[in-house]
């Protein structure tokens, strides 16, 4: 027999990470609420409370089922008071005041078009908005001192703010497997981020690439870059070095989302017809190929998922995870792994596809 409502909901786990959370789901009327409300409190530094209604908009992502009035939410985890009393008035009266006026304010539209700068975070956009500053052309005005990644930031500001769709990044694959079977034969390119979990636009994209012969991808990066310099195809990029060493990055590192795998940051130059040419981020990481299962666990998310990976294995194993390797705190060892599923195993829990990781 089906389950009712209440006893799917029984079934909905903690921790996002021990649920499948597909791409579409329906509640976008309830997530998107809560969203904007992590969003703000992120805006205003305050990451509990971000967490907290991004989680509640997770659990919501999860149900195979349109929460239809308050009885549905009975027994399921991660909702909190002011989820709850937010969800309940969106379901009474079709919308939040709290959220709607969120949506509406000065500080939250001037910090999403200011945190929408590449190069540009939450401290700098605050400091810029109590300065009277709104958006990035009140930079340009202003005069405001701006590093090089916020230069490029502001330059391809309209571009980069459009979505990068699926056929595009498909596109920028092509040049970057070009890139590097150029500079390093037999080398392993993936791609990451949200394309990998299936969604069809992205803010960017990102890519792993290593190499099977653990050594030959070291310093592999100032090449691939230097043949898409030499092509014409980078507007910007920042390279930095890997920085990872286990005995001192390992188990006695408080974990932490970012990795030091040599990676970086770029803007490309994609021609999108005969005379049109369009900026698109690019993210490109390069992992030794012992921490290549870790690295693309890592760099697949969604960032909620990978933070409540991060929370399990501490809270519930003993274990520390990183996108560089998983350490056994209760037999003080590095628990080594080729795939992700076997990484899966090792923290109990059952193995979930990248497609359905969108928490
Ligand atoms: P989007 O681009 O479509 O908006 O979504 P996304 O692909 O999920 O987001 P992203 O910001 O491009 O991040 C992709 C994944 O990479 C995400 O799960 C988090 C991860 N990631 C970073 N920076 C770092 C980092 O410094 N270290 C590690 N381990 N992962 C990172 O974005
Ligand atoms: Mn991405
Ligand atoms: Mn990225």
């Amino acid at each position: 027999t089906k389950p009712n409502i209440d006893q799917t909901a029984m079934l909905v786990k903690t921790y996002a990470c021990q649920r499948r959370t597909p791409l579409k789901h329906h509640n976008s009327f309830l997530t998107e609420a809560l969203e904007i409300l992590s969003q703000n409190a992120e805006y205003n530094d305050n990451e509990g409370r971000s967490v907290a209604f991004r989680r509640a908009a997770s659990v919501l992502k999860a149900l195979p089922h349109r929460v239809k009035n308050m009885e549905d939410l009975r027994s399921l985890p991660c909702l909190g008071d002011h989820s709850q009393r937010v969800i309940k008035e969106i379901l009474e009266d079709g919308s939040s005041r709290e959220v709607e006026s969120t949506r509406q304010s000065d500080q939250f539209q001037a910090m999403k078009a200011l945190t929408g700068i590449f190069g540009v975070g939450v401290r700098t956009a605050d400091r810029w908005f109590r300065e009277g500053l709104r958006s990035p052309d009140d930079l340009v005005r202003t005069g405001q001192q701006l590093n090089r990644a916020q230069q490029a930031g502001v330059q391809y500001y309209d571009d980069l703010q459009k979505p990068v769709t699926k056929a595009e990044a498909d596109v920028i694959s092509d040049i970057v497997e070009k890139a590097v079977r150029a500079v390093l034969p037999g080398a392993e390119i993936r791609l990451m981020g949200g394309f990998r979990r299936g969604k069809d636009v992205g803010h960017d994209v990102d890519f792993l690439i290593t190499h099977p012969e653990e050594g030959k991808e070291e310093g592999l990066m100032p090449k691939i870059t230097n043949w898409l310099e030499e092509q014409g195809l980078l507007l910007y990029e920042k390279t930095t070095r890997n920085s990872y060493l286990e005995k001192m990055d390992g188990p006695a590192r408080a974990p932490n989302n970012m990795d030091r795998f040599e990676r970086c940051f770029s803007i490309f130059k994609l021609q999108t017809g005969s005379e049109t040419e369009r900026a698109v981020r690019v993210d490109l990481v390069v992992s030794p190929y012992s921490q290549f299962a870790f690295a693309t666990l890592g760099w697949t998310g969604s960032k909620l998922f990978e933070r409540e990976l991060r929370r399990w294995a501490g809270q519930e194993k003993h274990m520390s995870l990183s996108s560089h390797a998983l350490y056994d705190s209760k037999q003080n060892l590095y628990l080594r792994a080729k795939t992700e599923e076997e990484i899966f195993a090792f923290l109990d829990l059952e193995f979930i596809p990248p497609s359905e990781r969108n928490a």
